[in-house]
This record gives structure tokens, sequence and C-alpha cells, in this order.
């Protein structure tokens, strides 16, 4: 099969964000935008001749035609091996794992995560490296400079392969091997998890709603929930992925997990609800007439852990990300484990993992995992909360009221701002960073400010630096503001407000977030002066 070079133009550079390249997918579909794109990954981790990568996305518009590209690309670049998900599906977490248990030189994974699907919505790519995780921020950096020079992409003139069967097939000289999205992936957390534990508590009657919101999970859910675990046909809703999701957004939040909050909190509740998203890393966990917020689930996976049988000797220590609330770092405290605090994206809880100075990680944002993939991994933290519930034999509220009981509770929510003019983002984030200094001491809405600063974090393992990773602000009387700005919006700037005050131990755990949290967050207004600069304080999702 013969190799083509195709004259490009650089792209006025890609640059990979939080969490790869994200843009709309009209956008990616222009002539070489896509193509530029891989080619900028081969050549930054210095060609693609004799490698095995996997390939696999979350099923949304264009993912096969994509897959299909860089099929071609990874012929053209002398790769030597690909193994893609049947149908092109892998979630993240399962991509995760089959680069590390294939020992492959890497992984492209499409997908825009929780964000829309759709002609009109969004696509991206990520490429994981070698551990299974996203590419570190070196790596990114060399993505990027390799987009901005180039000029030529190579690939071959090959038809499309058909992904629909598990088979080996090939490009000319490259092994394509299409697998099963599931199984490997089950297996795994077989390994983790005491499946019988669970499966008991599924015969005993236990009930369950999981809404894979017709993103990547369903077919993970229904194999390993109801298939392999003996939940009753009907536990996965939503569970075919389709390319547009359903029109909906696959974000497992309150807010656009609306139809499985509902159940939860009327009469007709299961035991236990769940949902994931667009490409499966992130999860939701809600029980009967109780949402637990992200922080909190991390926390208390954290504390229980050692009830799984993955688990039972003990963690090597929590990583969380900054914005995530304080309640893990209360867990580490009390295990005499070391808590780690990162910037936000899974990243950078990889290089903890593989020097195993940790062993669970979470962000705010809906993330959990631990060491068994380099990714946050939803039906992971889903099956942890099981495993748990089946060994200490209450409901999901009795488990969170136990924990705030014993380490006080971290009231927490946060604001986003989506599609503000990308200027006053800029000027509100530029104008509170130049006053930070003098914050400290100052009073706003009655709230004096303790410290201030912008986070910057010393990587632990290899000793590099990142900067700019948001501003924070804490108050007298253990309560917290942090600004960020997203790395993963595809339309102006998202400004996202981190809010969190803790109860204290013994301290009230009973309120409602929003009244605990009123006295930060009219703090964080005024000190920003939010309202002048972006034109707004009504944010468009409240998590
Ligand atoms: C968001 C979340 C962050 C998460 C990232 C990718 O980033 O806040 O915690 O790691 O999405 O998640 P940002 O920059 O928009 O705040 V996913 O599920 O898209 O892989
Ligand atoms: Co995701």
């Amino acid at each position: 099969m013969k190799i083509k070079t195709v004259k490009t133009t650089a792209i006025e550079g890609q640059m990979p964000g939080t969490s790869g390249l994200r843009k709309k997918t009209r956008v990616f579909m222009e002539p070489n935008y896509l193509e530029n794109f891989i080619q900028a990954t081969f050549d930054a981790i210095g060609g693609g001749t004799g490698k095995t990568f996997i390939v696999g996305g979350d099923g949304r518009f264009f993912n096969k035609d994509a897959i299909q590209v860089i099929l071609r690309m990874a012929a053209g670049n002398g790769v030597s091996k690909v193994i893609v998900g049947q149908d092109g599906i892998l979630s993240t977490p399962a991509a995760s794992h089959l680069i590390r248990l294939n020992k492959a030189d890497g992984g492209f994974i499409l997908s825009a995560s929780h964000n829309p699907g759709g002609l009109d919505e969004d696509f991206g790519v990520k490429f994981n490296a070698e551990n299974g995780g996203p590419a570190p921020e070196g790596l990114t950096a060399k993505i990027f400079e390799a987009t901005t020079t180039m000029n030529a992409y190579k690939t071959v003139d090959a038809d499309d392969i058909d992904l629909s069967k598990t088979s080996t097939l090939s490009h000319g000289d490259m092994t394509v091997q299409i697998v099963n999205s599931v199984s490997d992936y089950q297996a795994l957390m077989e390994t983790l998890f005491d499946f019988d534990a669970i499966r008991a508590l599924f015969a005993s009657g236990f009930t369950m709603r999981f809404d894979a919101m017709h993103a990547v999970t369903g077919p993970y859910g229904t194999a390993i929930l109801e298939d392999a675990l003996g939940a009753p046909a009907g536990t996965v809703t939503n569970g075919v992925p389709l390319e547009d999701f359903g029109k909906g957004h696959p974000d497992p939040n309150p807010i656009w997990a609306k139809e499985l909050m509902d159940v939860m909190m009327s009469d007709a509740s299961p035991d236990i609800g769940a949902a994931s998203d667009g490409d499966g890393d992130r999860n939701m966990i809600v029980g009967r007439g109780a949402y637990v917020t992200p922080s909190d689930s991390l926390a208390i996976l954290a504390a229980n852990a050692h009830l799984a049988p993955a688990y039972a000797s003990g963690l090597a220590g929590i990583a969380r990300s900054m914005p995530t609330s304080a309640a893990s770092d209360r867990v580490a405290a009390k295990l005499g484990i070391q808590a780690y605090e990162t910037p936000t994206g899974w990243k950078f809880f990889g290089n903890l993992l593989d020097a195993n100075k940790v062993t669970i990680c979470g962000e705010e944002s809906a993330g959990t995992g631990s060491s068994h993939v380099r990714e946050k991994d939803g039906l992971w933290a889903v099956l942890l909360w099981l495993n748990i519930l089946a060994v200490r034999k209450q409901s999901v509220s009795e488990i969170v009221k136990d924990h705030w009981e014993t380490f006080g509770r971290d009231y927490y929510s946060r604001f986003d701002f989506e599609d503000v003019a990308l200027d006053a983002a800029n000027d509100m984030m530029e104008n509170l960073r130049g006053r930070l200094d003098d914050l400290t001491g100052k009073s706003f809405a009655g709230l004096t400010v303790v410290s201030a600063d912008e986070f910057s974090y010393l990587d632990p393992v290899d000793g590099s630096t990142s900067n700019n990773q948001g501003l924070r602000i804490t108050f007298e009387g253990d309560g917290r503001a942090v600004f960020r700005l997203s790395g993963t919006g595809t339309q102006g700037a998202t400004v996202r407000l981190y809010l969190e005050q803790y109860s204290g131990q013994g301290g009230d755990i009973n309120q409602d977030t929003q009244t605990a949290l009123q006295q930060v967050r009219d703090a964080a207004f005024e000190m920003s002066d939010m309202k002048a600069m972006i034109g707004r304080i009504e944010p468009d999702v409240i998590t």
C-alpha cells in the first residue's frame, strides 16, 4: 500500500486544552483539521513507526469517520498495529485500560466528553500516552508546536475498515484488530470488586437506576450491571449510544440528568441512582432523595475503599484537584496518608499514580478514579459505591450522614457562567489577579479574607511547574471561593466560581447548601465585581 504525503498548511495552532482538542464538529470536518492534529501528534511523539495504538470514541456524530481517517493516517505513519473498539466504541477509562493491557504506545480517544454531540455541536480528540493517561503538559505543548509548523501529513489510499465485527484486518502492513468494547474492561472490574457481594445485594431486592444518557456507558452498564451482576433488565436507562445523545447534554449532574434526579426525589425512587457522561469517565451518585456532591463522593469512597478487595490493604494517598472541596483531605488526615492538591484535569494525577503516591483521585466535576487505569472512571465509581453498600448494608443517605457526623460537612457548589465574552472574562480575572496581594485582611460581604493567591503546582514527581491554575481566596470561618476559566468550552469563555464552606466538626450538617454558601458567594461577587465585569451574577448552571 502506497504511502501518500498530502500537503497541508498549519491551522493557526491547535491547542489541546484540559482534555484534548475540543471544537465544533464542523471545524473538525474542515479539510485537514483533524488530519493536522493527528499528524502533529505523531510528530510530537517521534513518529508512529512500529508502534501500537488504541483507537475508539464515545459514539458521537463523526466518530466513525474520524476513526477511518486515523486508521489510514496510522498506516501512512508506519504504525504496526491499531486496536479499535467494535463499532468505534470505547469509553475513556476502557481505552486507558486497553493501552496499559496491550502495552500500547498510546491511544486516540474521540470525544468531547460531556459536551453535546452532532453536526452543530462538539467533537474532540484526546491523545493518551503509554501509561494510559492524558498527554502530560510537555507533550500537549509539543503537539501544539507541531500544529503551527505543519506542512504535510501522511496517509494511505485504502477503503474504510468494517468496524462492526470483532476481527483482525489490515491496511497494508498495518494490523487492525477490532475488539469487543466491554470485555477487557469488565474483566478488570471483576478483579477490583466483590462481584458476588454485589450480586447478592441485587438478589436481595436492592434497586438501581443507571442513566447512560445515550452515551458510551450504555453497553458497559448493561453488560456489567444487568448481565453480570443480575440487576433487573431496565436498570440501565438510555442505554443505546446515539450520535447526538438523544439531543441531550451527556453531563451527569442534577441539571442535565434531570430525568434521573426527578425519579430519585420521588416516591418511586430506587435505592441508588447513577449516571455517567459522554465518554464514561464521570459519574453522578444519588441516593433516595439525596444527591451526593462529587467532592463528598470522593471523600466517602476514599474512607470506605478498604471494603472492596482491590483496596483492602489501604490507600497510598489521595489526590484531588484544587477546586475540589477539602472533604477528601480530612479523610487522608484521619487515615494518616498524604493528600495532594493538583490543577484541574486528570493529566496531573498520572505522575502521582505512576509513582504510587496515591491510589484514589477525584475532581469536583464528577470525576473519580484510582490506580487501576490512568483516567477518571464513571462505572468504577458506581461499582465501588455498590461494593460499599453491599458490605455496610446501609442506605446511601445513611452513609453520607455518617460521614458528615464523623468529619464535618463541606458545603459545596459550583457556578458556571457560560459563553461570556472572552475579553470580559479575561479582564475580570486579570483585575482580581492584580489585587490578590491586597485582599488579605479585607472584608467582603462581612467576611474577612485570610489568604488569596493564584494556584501554581509543582509536580512532586517530575519537578515541572504549572502556573495560572485558578485564583483562590480563603475566608475566616473555613470558607473558600475559587475563580477559574474553563479549558473545555468551545464558545466564548466559561467562568467557573467554586464555593465552599466547612461546617466544622460537630457543626450544623443539615443546612440547605445554597444557604450555607450565601456569605461566601456574596463575598466572591463583591471582590471580583462580577456584575460590572461580565455583566451578570446569575450562573447558567449550578452544580
Ligand atoms: C472540566 C472540569 C475538569 C475536567 C475536565 C475534563 O474542565 O472542570 O474537572 O477534568 O472538564 O473532563 P474545565 O477546564 O472546563 O473546567 V471530561 O469528562 O471532559 O474528560
Ligand atoms: Co468525560
